[in-house]
């Protein structure tokens, strides 16, 4: 990113667009997740939606994507850690949505030198329920959320804000496949329902540096994506060899297994 771009990011807690890869790539990305789904009857389950890069060697090859990193640097720092990954899959006309929320309120980390990447596998727009920012809003410190377990909503938790947002005031990210948005952990988002024929589908890529660490008494696992790692206070993930191979499935399950007891604490759900 240019100096701008880095003064945007830290004024308004988010940049976009910034191309990351080709749209062919980005198409083949989409067909490769497609296929996928195909082979689990129709929609990818809920488990292997999150962390697939442990799974996945083309979803690997987008958490370690050294374009998307070398934007990340700019926010981040040169040591990065994958912390976490996830698709946001609205399909054609689907009440699916995502309340507005920070993403700072569950994830239990220590300190917000945190960022996502959304990388766009189709266009992301204003018909088709693009992710919509309130800019400044990583400055307004944590603010109240309440569950809703609503069934249409994209969240684990349904959570949202107890006092939404002026919508108003709010940006979208719009983005052409191969492009992403960054946003800071603490940035006030949400999205509405897909009203297209199409579907909407980004991949979001969380990421941490190194001296942020999980709070409590559970220990999380990361991904050294770029750079070192000098704090440890994660234990270490690594990549699949080949797409699901026995080794990444076990892998994948144990660092699922510990994740849902980060994610749910508190609330009686469990990730079974
Ligand atoms: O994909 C969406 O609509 C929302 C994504 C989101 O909330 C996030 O990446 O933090």
């Amino acid at each position: 990113m240019t100096e701008a771009d880095i003064a945007a990011y830290k004024r308004n807690g988010y940049h976009f667009p910034i191309r990351v890869m080709s749209p062919s790539d980005a198409s083949e990305n989409l067909a490769k997740l497609e296929a996928f789904e195909r082979m689990h009857g129709g929609s990818i389950p809920g488990k292997l939606k999150i962390k697939s890069h442990l799974l996945l060697t083309w979803v690997y090859t987008m958490v370690s994507h050294p374009t998307v990193l070398d934007a990340v640097e700019d926010v981040l720092g040169p040591d990065i850690l994958c912390w976490n990954s996830s698709f946001f899959i609205k399909n054609a006309n689907d009440p699916a949505h995502v309340t507005w929320h920070q993403d700072s309120t569950y994830w239990g980390l220590s300190k917000p030198d945190v960022c996502s990447a959304w990388i766009a596998l189709t266009p992301a727009n204003e018909q088709n329920g693009v992710m919509k920012i309130i800019p400044g809003s990583h400055e307004f410190g944590q603010l109240d959320h309440e569950d809703t377990f609503a069934g249409d909503n994209l969240l684990a938790r349904g959570q949202r804000l107890v006092d939404p947002p002026n919508e108003e005031a709010a940006v979208s990210l719009n983005l052409d496949p191969g492009e992403i948005s960054l946003h800071h952990i603490m940035s006030v988002h949400g999205s509405k329902p897909n009203e297209t024929d199409q579907r909407r589908i980004g991949f979001a890529i969380r990421y941490a540096a190194p001296h942020v660490r999980l709070m409590g008494n559970i220990r999380d696992s990361a991904l050294l994506v770029r750079g070192k790692d000098r704090y440890g206070h994660f234990d270490v993930e690594y990549g699949p060899k080949t797409d699901m191979d026995s080794d990444a499935i076990i892998h994948h399950t144990k660092v699922m297994e510990n994740r849902a007891k980060v994610k749910y604490a508190g609330t009686g759900q469990d990730y079974s």
